[in-house]
């Protein structure tokens, strides 16, 4: 009975953390400071949180990490398309800079490409173009 019990609790595990992981498909999205830059908090804490970060292209963005996360696995954050990476000191906030050249989605990683984030960049937006 022990065997059952503990094969329904991991199955909802599972099922929490795949809705957890995969289920808000939205994102959340960066917001728009005066500027021109588009900002948004990013908590480190086993994982990235939001795990998806909408922003738009050609617009500068500004990325806060928070790290509180001790273990080293969190130490460093990679945007490989983007050629950005940074060292997060525990306990602090620190800001990632760059301009999103290209629309599409990519992935952000830990040093070691386990904890994974998102980065949703949507075409267009850069303003001018298509004022009216
Ligand atoms: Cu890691």
């Amino acid at each position: 009975m022990k065997a059952v019990w503990a094969t329904i609790w991991i199955t909802i595990y599972t099922l929490f953390l795949a809705w957890f992981f995969f289920g808000p498909r939205a994102g959340a999205r960066a917001r728009s400071q005066p500027g021109g830059v588009q900002e948004i908090d990013v908590t480190v804490q086993g994982g990235y949180s939001p795990p998806r970060i909408v922003v738009r292209q050609g617009v500068p963005v500004r990325l806060r990490f928070r790290r509180l996360d001790t273990s080293s696995c969190a130490e460093r954050v990679i945007f490989p398309d983007f050629n950005v990476s940074r060292v997060l000191p525990v306990g602090e906030v620190t800001t990632v800079e760059f301009t999103p050249d290209r629309d599409g989605t990519f992935t952000f990683t830990c040093g070691m490409g386990m904890y994974r984030g998102t980065l949703v960049v949507e075409a267009g937006g850069g303003g001018g173009s298509h004022a009216h």
